[in-house]
């Protein structure tokens, strides 16, 4: 019998939080590598908020999976057969091949990663996409100086961790949001930060206020919702937000309840000169050597920290993503598929 495959394709759109159901797992054919190509065998799939949006039809800033289709997903991949002269049989590649355990690829958009200086999983956390994605977006949009104040939260997860760690290390006060005393500690005591609210505990507002006694100068934005709330008051006069992700929404099915607020927000970008800019980590492309080097070097010397919540089996892909959207990772959710072979 023919070396079988697996792949999650998308049953359904979810309606509010995704169920299982709306991902089915098929199995299917190894396939064979054409001329130029390589197969890769699937070591790491990430899981990423963003995924929740690609589930949906709504418009965004790229299309939807379509129902039935492969669903979308970075992964890390050995090379198991080459027909592509740049690549070995047992060389590591990131690429975007999905969630399967299998995939054909002629290599234009694979990466080879490097395993100095941490693990290759790393190729999808804090060396990947989410760690360029907290570099550039506090780098290049909050524009941090020293002494200022930064507020982030999802502050234990695979973006805000790496956020509060650049501005510690840029010289701000650096202020975490986070569900849970566990996690709170986690960014306090491991990560650096100099306070950690969480904001599953009672009056939130007041809790932040006290943690930042001279108000907001860089916003991170990674959830909206009554974190976002909380932060209003608190900005001071041209402030930077960074508006990177808004994960308290993924799975509305409606707006949320009480007045319309954007009036009052409209007004208050006006009167306190804020600086409110929308970013996607593609944008910052001209930034991927900068970031490869700062962080790499960071993370070797022990100056970024990460955590990495490892999912072991394939077969359990569905029930993190849900997870993840429901606060339950602890650092950058991570699939193991495979392992390396010897
Ligand atoms: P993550 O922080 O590792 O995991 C998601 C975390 O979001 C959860 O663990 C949970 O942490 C928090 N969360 C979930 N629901 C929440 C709610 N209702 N209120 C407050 N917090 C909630 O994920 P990540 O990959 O680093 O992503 C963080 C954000 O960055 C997301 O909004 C994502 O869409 C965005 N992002 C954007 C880009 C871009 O290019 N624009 C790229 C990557 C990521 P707690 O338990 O601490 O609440
Ligand atoms: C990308 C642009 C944005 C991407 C991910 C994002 C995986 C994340 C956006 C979000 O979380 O909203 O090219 O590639």
């Amino acid at each position: 019998m023919p070396d079988q495959a697996r792949r999650f394709v998308l049953a359904s759109r979810p309606v509010g939080e995704p169920k299982e159901s709306d991902l089915r797992l098929e199995t299917f054919v190894v396939p064979a590598p054409g001329a130029g190509e390589v197969l890769l065998r699937t070591l790491y799939l990430s899981l990423d908020p963003y995924m929740r949006g690609r589930m949906s039809e709504a418009k965004s800033y790229a299309a939807p999976v379509p129902v039935g289709g492969v669903m979308e997903g970075g992964t890390v991949s050995e090379v198991v057969a080459s027909n592509n002269p740049a690549f070995a049989v047992g060389d590591v590649v990131l690429g975007r091949t999905g969630w399967q355990t299998h995939a054909v690829s002629d290599g234009a958009s694979l990466r080879k990663v490097d395993p100095d200086p941490a693990p290759i999983s790393t190729a999808v956390g804090v060396l990947g996409m989410p760690g360029m994605t907290a570099y550039a977006g506090l780098l290049e949009v909050g524009q941090p100086k020293a002494g200022e104040t930064l507020v982030v939260a999802a502050a234990s997860g695979a973006v805000g961790s790496v956020v509060g760690q650049i501005a510690k290390i840029k010289g701000l006060r650096a202020v975490g949001i986070a569900g849970g005393a566990d996690k709170c500690r986690y960014v306090k005591d491991v990560l650096g930060f100099d306070d950690c609210i969480d904001h599953r505990a009672p009056d939130l507002p007041g809790r932040l206020a006290a943690a930042c006694p001279n108000g907001i100068d860089v916003y991170f934005e990674n959830v909206a919702g009554p974190v976002l709330d909380a932060v209003l008051p608190l900005l001071n006069t041209f402030a930077r937000i960074p508006v990177c992700g808004t994960i308290a929404h993924y799975n509305d099915t409606a707006p949320p309840p009480g007045p319309d607020k954007l009036p009052a927000v409209w007004r208050m970008i006006l009167t306190k000169r804020l600086t409110v800019r929308g970013l996607l980590v593609t944008d910052f492309a001209a930034l991927h050597g900068d970031f490869l080097r700062d962080m790499g070097q960071w993370v070797k010397e022990g100056r970024v920290k990460y955590r990495e919540d490892i999912v072991d089996g394939f077969e359990n892909a569905p029930r993190a993503l849900i997870g993840l959207l429901r606060g339950e990772n602890f650092g950058k959710l991570v699939v193991r598929v495979a392992e390396r072979s010897k």
